[in-house]
């Protein structure tokens, strides 16, 4: 492993001193307790594949935030427990409840509390960046991987899980940090290989214009949900779509296509009058599996990432991990199902939350999409992130975007970047404006969330203006 700084190396020994740890406890029956997102499933496919070659037998469990009746619910089982890419949040909650001589935690988000006798490895703790250096999975890596023979279906799973957390914040949609560390060995022991190509979905096994329509990383208006309009727009570039009777995929399509399509595209943007900027997000380094098979979802990392955030997001995360840990048949199958039906939700949650009159209002400082009966709450947090990334970049507003759930109402909030810079806290807002109609509510500085009564609706959208009014106040010079 080719390591870059002190602190990295620092971590990296620490993660080996940790495998030796695990491995001398002597235990027989683990209990991992996983985050139920892509990064937390293949941090747990890390551990399950390391547990099951060292004949440890394991229960694994998915859990979507750490809490009292959570916690208790594992004591319960009275087992050892390893946390994966969650539970440093939650020290004293976790010391309290289980017994800390049986508790590991392998997280990258910020610890808060005391670890008391918890064994815990935490990359925030040496220097490092816990939101762009290494993942859940990251973490996951670097102390299984000391513990089995082979570990080529572990570095995917790190890379798997980096992308899935948006870590690719390097030029060209690169991994940085220990992730650029790990990706390097993965290309030295042949299993990863980087090019650089459009970052549609279905880049290796989708039409082309299917790609662009179910892309879901961004929104081009128009062509993103709407296959025929894809279709027409490839035409119009002379872009041909098939060859014989078979459909191309981007893989297919020669350099001066993919340099007519990239112009195509954002002249696309300038005549809707949008910034053509957003373009060069599709565009980036892929992160090839070399040894899974052609033609799978399993070969591109990003889509690997997709399918088990398509999993996890529907509440069907056991079949991410199934397939994490490397099922192949009828869970595979069915988590490609799951991931159809995935993006079909996001799509129509989406077109309907831009169409349906009424769900838009905007304020000095909020701007408000009301979701209310036409958003799957289930999707409700990649919409906003959707709707957040195609808004006007110059737009310094708060984005509110709600969906009901039975008499509940779930909220998500987006801060853009440059408010974030000067000091706007979403998490804040969304705690403090929850606290104030009986709710729960937090998150980070650009990306928050609340659950709240919802009868208290309009009483929570009022705090919200109240707390952006007092934040916006205070916000420093750029
Ligand atoms: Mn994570």
């Amino acid at each position: 492993m080719i390591i870059q700084s002190e602190a990295q190396k620092n971590f990296v020994s620490k993660a080996r001193e940790l495998a030796g740890k695990i491995s001398s406890l002597d235990w027989e029956d683990v209990l991992i307790v996983f985050h139920a997102d892509a990064d937390g499933t293949a941090a747990a496919a890390i551990a399950c594949i390391a547990f099951r070659s060292m004949g440890i037998s394991f229960c694994a469990r998915s859990v979507k935030q750490i809490d009292k009746a959570t916690l208790e619910n594992i004591a319960y089982f009275s087992k050892p427990v390893i946390f994966l890419d969650i539970g440093s949040g939650y020290l004293n909650e976790i010391k309290t409840i289980l017994d800390p001589s049986k508790v590991v935690i392998l997280d990258h988000h910020e610890p808060e509390g005391e670890r008391g006798g918890i064994l815990m490895l935490n990359p925030n703790e040496y220097g490092l960046n816990g939101s762009s250096d290494i993942s859940g999975s990251g973490v996951s890596y670097l102390v299984f991987k000391n513990l089995v023979d082979d570990f080529s279906r572990m570095n995917e799973l790190a890379v798997v899980g980096a992308l899935a957390d948006l870590q690719d914040a390097g030029p060209n949609r690169s991994l940085l940090g220990l992730n650029s560390a790990i990706i390097l060995e993965g290309e030295e022991n042949g299993s990863i290989l980087i090019e650089e190509d459009f970052i549609f979905f279905g880049r290796e096994t989708l039409p082309i214009h299917v790609s662009i329509a179910s892309s879901s990383n961004f929104i081009i208006p128009g062509l993103t949900g709407d296959e025929n309009v894809a279709l027409n727009f490839l035409t119009s570039l002379g872009i041909e779509v098939k060859k014989d009777d078979s459909w191309r995929t981007f893989n297919d399509l020669s350099e001066a296509e993919k340099s007519r399509l990239l112009t195509g595209l954002m002249q696309y943007m300038v005549d809707l009058g949008l910034s053509p900027d957003g373009v060069q997000n599709m565009f980036g380094k892929i992160y090839v599996f070399k040894y899974e098979p052609k033609g799978t979802v399993l070969r591109d990392g990003r889509e690997f990432s997709a399918l088990l955030n398509s999993c996890a997001r529907m509440g069907f995360s056991h079949i991410g991990l199934a397939v994490a840990i490397g099922e192949k048949g009828r869970l595979f199958e069915e988590a490609q199902r799951i991931s159809r039906e995935y993006r079909a939700v996001v799509s129509k949650s989406l077109s309907n939350i831009l169409s349906v009159p009424g769900t838009r209002v905007e304020s000095e400082r909020v701007l408000l999409y009301n979701g209310e009966g036409i958003v799957d709450p289930r999707v409700l947090s990649p919409v906003a992130s959707i709707i957040s990334t195609s808004l006007p970049k110059n737009l310094e507003k708060i984005l509110v975007v709600t969906a009901a759930e039975d008499d509940m109402l779930k909220v998500s909030i987006r801060v853009p970047k440059s408010l974030a810079q000067r000091g706007f806290n979403g998490g804040l807002l969304a705690s403090s404006a929850a606290r104030h109609v009986g709710g729960l509510g937090g998150g980070h500085d650009v990306a928050s969330g609340a659950i709240i009564p919802r009868r208290r609706f309009q009483s929570f959208m009022e705090a919200v203006e109240k707390n952006a009014k007092e934040q916006f106040s205070k916000l420093r010079n750029a």
